[in-house]
């Protein structure tokens, strides 16, 4: 255990154990080995999680507001070791864990401006001398299920808007990542400490699997649980909160594809393809997957891509940590041979298929070629996602096909369109069927200022910007009698005694 190189969690040793073995991808090497909640301790987190709310709800929302700025400002001033954390357990390159912090940042800033605007509604009332009005309230503790992948910022996402709302939270990384999850709780802590307002046990972390994940899962004191990861762990946690009446906000799988159309300007689209395909090893929810090409520049833009992808493959896989890197290693083992399967399971159907093979970077990580394949149309392996740079280019004739083609897989988050004409880019973003749909910039690399989520598989919860807030509130509808007269019944009813 190398605690020089993990200075943002000074209390280390007090998570120390044997359930959870935390190796950086970079290397293989062993950061720390970790102990899971026991069954108790997560019991006595829920009890404290439960006691902070009823406090925390308390305190106006603009003071809530000013301790997510305060944490905004901490992450400011820890945005290079927290990136560099982010680097060496995810294996995301330093520019991107930058990226990330950065994403953390910013959902402070816009949750710091929510806490003064959690608006409500004043109705007009059918009956004289009442007044209707709609109002926001605190819901509870919130438990938020993260990924490897984005380890931190989606918690963050989180985490901010619900601290402004006046929830206490409840954070179980995955099992991957729980490092970058500790370091933002130690700097989270400070903060607390001085400010006298925040309860103990506002925002905790629960370390473990999915043993330990759905112990929360399953808590009827936890009325919101905000899942993000897997398609398959949406199936199981989305049952088992409706189960009990919970509320869950899903962020699963993604299968997002680019439209490149005759009109599209390739020299906006190429960037945007290769971002979008190999960028964080293809490892984001919004990681481009499929490009869908008219068939009168299919060619052209498939030798295009191709060259860029063996470009990348030759010289610019590597270690994350250093410059000029553009793509790190997978996260593990299991990824690399997702991708395998992926790729054996695509190649009977293959015009050709360019990388996808190891990359020999040092010992230990698994590092790959980007993998590029080219289709004469959709086949059945491409509807399911694979977590790793495996793009998938085919043809198409007219722009309807092309929707179709489109939205025939089961996920639902991310799409985009190449075109430098009107009519394509709203016909696109009519028929896609996802919950972001760009034009002229790729599936990946959304803002925290928008709504984030999408349809179907992906599990239709929105979290980050716009109105997302209004998932880690309880919306309360008071009708108030504010006459002199005997007050009149609704829908004109006569009830006279
Ligand atoms: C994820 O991969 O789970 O839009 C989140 C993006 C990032 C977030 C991705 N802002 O690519």
């Amino acid at each position: 255990m190398t605690l020089a190189r993990l200075p943002l969690i000074p209390e280390l040793d007090r998570y120390a154990g044997d359930d959870l073995k935390v190796v950086s991808p970079i290397d293989g090497v062993e950061l720390a080995s970790l102990r899971a909640d026991s069954r108790e301790e997560i019991e006595q987190k829920i009890s404290q999680s439960v006691e902070a709310f009823s406090s925390w709800r308390t305190v106006p929302a603009p003071r809530r507001g000013e301790l997510v700025r305060r944490y905004g400002e901490k992450l400011r001033a820890n945005k290079e070791e927290l990136a560099k954390l982010v680097t060496l357990e995810c294996g995301k390159i330093l520019e991107e864990g930058r990226g990330e912090v950065q994403e953390m940042i910013d959902i402070c800033d816009f949750a710091v401006g929510l806490s003064r605007q959690l608006y409500g509604l004043t109705i007009a009332s059918e009956r004289p001398g009442h007044v209707m009005q709609e109002s926001w309230h605190p819901l509870g503790p919130v438990g938020i299920i993260s990924a490897f992948n984005f380890p931190v910022a989606v918690w963050s996402w989180n985490s901010a808007l619900a601290l402004v709302c006046g929830d206490s939270c409840l954070w179980k990384p995955s099992e991957k990542t729980p490092l970058t999850a500790l370091a933002c709780q130690s700097l989270f802590d400070e903060v607390c400490a001085d400010f006298p307002e925040a309860p103990k046990g506002l925002s905790q972390v629960v370390l473990g699997t999915a043993e330990q994940g759905a112990q929360i899962v399953d808590d009827h004191r936890i009325p919101l649980i905000s899942a993000t990861g897997s398609t398959r762990m949406g199936r199981i946690v989305g049952p088992r909160v409706a189960a009990r009446f919970g509320r869950s906000l899903l962020e699963l799988g993604g299968n997002n594809a680019i439209i490149v159309t005759p009109s599209a300007d390739l020299d906006v689209a190429l960037p945007s393809i290769l971002f979008g395909s190999v960028g964080t090893a293809g490892q984001r929810c919004t990681s481009t997957r499929r490009v869908i090409v008219h068939r009168s520049v299919f060619d052209l833009v498939f030798e295009k891509i191709k060259s860029a992808v063996l470009q990348i493959g030759a010289s610019k896989v590597g270690n994350p940590l250093e410059e000029g890197t553009l793509v790190g290693p997978l996260i593990d083992e299991g990824a690399y041979k997702n991708l395998k399967r992926a790729i054996e399971a695509v190649r009977p159907s293959a015009l050709e298929i360019v990388g996808g093979q190891r990359v020999e970077v040092g010992s230990g990580g698994f590092y790959v070629h980007p993998a590029l394949v080219k289709l004469d149309r959709q086949v059945e392996s491409v509807c399911e996602e694979t977590f790793a740079p495996l793009t998938y280019v085919m043809p198409y004739d007219s722009l309807a096909e092309a929707l179709e083609i489109h939205n025939a897989v089961p996920q639902g988050l991310s799409s985009s369109i190449m075109t430098t004409d009107l009519r394509e880019a709203e016909f696109f973003k009519q028929n896609s069927d996802c919950g972001i749909a760009n034009v002229n910039i790729g599936t990946s690399g959304a803002e925290i200022g928008g709504a984030f989520g999408g349809e179907k598989e992906t599990g239709g919860g929105r979290e980050s910007g716009s109105d997302s807030w209004k998932a880690y509130m309880r919306r309360q509808t008071s009708t108030t009698f504010f006459g002199t007269e005997k007050p009149a019944l609704a829908q004109g009813i006569k009830f006279d005694v």
